[in-house]
């Protein structure tokens, strides 16, 4: 069991992420059962879940002649187009079947703005738009917040990083996380979230 100011931020674990689905991280199912076992020891979770209207602006099929993976730029700066993927209510934004974590209390949607994406479960991508997380922690007490989920060099890093900008501890439990490592996005995220002082966890130091 963690201390009472901990949370843990259980990202993406939705059946588009997964083998077979729209945008699948390799080995992302691998994760599920981990992030079980963890979640049972955080008193104070919460869930995200990557949350897009049809014709989304991170959608490669909303831009003429664009691909999944190319980058374009948008109003808020560089993004990278993926396939359609977590359309809100779809049974690919449904968290993955498996996922057991009937004690988690609140459940942050991210991404619903159809012009701005959102891969941090803090801030989105525009960097101004607040999802509410940041008042919702400091209404539990939180001050140390452990991420998992997928992907670890998307929505995974950009919460770890944004909950450092909002003053908190951070840490990436890594074993419980999978990447879909684009283009050096992997070794990057995690270049930033050293400099940013994220912590670099295994999951034997929280079981
Ligand atoms: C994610 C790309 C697009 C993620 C979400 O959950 O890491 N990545 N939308
Ligand atoms: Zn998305």
């Amino acid at each position: 069991m963690q201390r009472a100011s901990d949370a843990l931020v259980v990202v993406d674990v939705q059946n588009d992420f997964l083998p077979g689905g729209a945008l699948a991280v390799e080995r992302g199912d691998e994760i599920v059962p981990l992030v079980n076992r963890i979640a049972a020891q955080f008193a104070v979770v919460v869930l995200t879940q990557d949350w897009h209207p049809a014709g989304h602006a991170s959608f490669a099929s909303s831009h003429r002649g664009k691909r999944p993976f190319q980058k374009i730029r948008l109003a808020y700066g560089e993004q990278v187009l993926w396939p359609d993927h977590c359309v809100q209510g779809s049974a690919g934004a449904a968290f993955a079947a498996g996922l057991d974590i009937p004690h988690a209390q609140v459940v942050i949607r991210k991404g619903h703005h159809r012009r701005v994406d959102s891969y941090s479960a803090f801030l989105e991508a525009d960097r101004r738009t607040k999802t509410g997380l940041d008042g919702y922690l400091e209404s539990r007490g939180v001050k140390r917040v452990f991420c998992v989920g997928l992907a670890t060099d998307f929505c995974v890093a950009w919460t770890a990083l944004d909950a450092r900008r909002f003053g908190l501890q951070a840490a990436v439990i890594e074993d419980a996380c999978r990447a879909i490592d684009t283009d050096g996005s992997l070794p990057a995220a995690w270049k930033a979230m050293q400099k940013a002082s994220v912590r670099r966890l295994s999951s034997a130091a929280v079981l």
